[in-house]
């Protein structure tokens, strides 16, 4: 089995020792590490496709996840070779009530790659805390919204209006996540949305350029 396979195989059974081995030996092998990481972000479908169907429970989910984290984690220097700070400060993190922060972190190499210093706020992040980290930071110029379930939508639509309803200006909010459109972004008044990591940088630069 080619190593990227293996490095699939792996994140779906949730072994975190195995799988940055695999991907440091799948890069070896001449695996892209953009081919890679689609590998695990597929795994991760998987995954879910799994949990719903009752076939695993919340704790293999978790296993998965920190596997995949251990893998991006080989891959982030081969991917996240930003110009620093050239486009502002992006303030980012996963909205209250919500755990989930693989695909924002993917988010945030991306961001950093296309030249945004990044402040990391984590999960579950409750509306005044966007807020305070917006007046904490210099030259905020984005503010990156995640959000994964459909459940906590509510608060990702509080975050956003709550940062456009706080009077502070300079920046602009883009959101996004599994259950995210481009109609929902627009009816809690985003400026911008992105289906994926990868359009989620190319639309930050758009949206402060
Ligand atoms: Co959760 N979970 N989970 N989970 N989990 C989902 C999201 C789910 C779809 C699984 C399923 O049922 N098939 C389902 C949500 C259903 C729904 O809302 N309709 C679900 C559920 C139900 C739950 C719990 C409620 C389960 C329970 O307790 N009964 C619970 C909620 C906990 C909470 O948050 N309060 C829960 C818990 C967890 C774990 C903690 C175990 C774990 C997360 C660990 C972690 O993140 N550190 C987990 C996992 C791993 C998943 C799945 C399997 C994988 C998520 C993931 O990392 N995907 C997920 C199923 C799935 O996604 N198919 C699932 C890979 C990642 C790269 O993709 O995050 O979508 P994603 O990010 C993408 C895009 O969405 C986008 O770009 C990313 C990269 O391309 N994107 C943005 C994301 N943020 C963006 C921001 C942007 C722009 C684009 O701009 C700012």
């Amino acid at each position: 089995m080619a190593k990227i396979e293996e490095v699939k195989a792996m994140v779906e059974a949730g072994k975190m020792r195995q799988v940055p081995v695999l991907v440091q030996e799948a890069l070896a092998e001449g695996s892209a590490a953009q081919d890679i990481l689609q590998a695990m972000v597929d795994s991760m479908s998987v995954v879910g496709d799994k949990f719903s169907a009752g076939e695993i429970y919340v704790p293999e989910m978790l296993m998965s996840a920190k596997a995949m984290a251990k893998g991006v984690d080989v891959l982030k220097p081969l991917m996240a070779n930003g110009s620093g700070s050239s486009l502002g400060t992006c303030i980012i993190g996963t909205v209250a009530g919500d755990l989930h922060d693989i695909g924002k972190n993917l988010v945030s190499m991306m961001m950093e790659s296309a030249g945004f210093a990044i402040v990391d706020l984590g999960v579950d992040v409750p509306a005044t805390k966007w807020i305070e980290a917006i007046k904490d930071h210099k030259n905020v110029t984005l503010v990156a919204c995640s959000g994964l379930l459909t459940t906590t939508m509510p608060a990702l639509k509080e975050a956003v209006q709550t940062i456009k309803g706080s009077g502070l200006t300079g920046f602009k909010v883009i959101v996004g996540g599994a259950p995210v459109s481009q109609q929902f972004a627009d009816e809690i008044g985003a400026d911008g949305f992105a289906p994926d990591a990868g359009s989620a940088a190319v639309k930050a630069k758009e949206l402060v350029s």
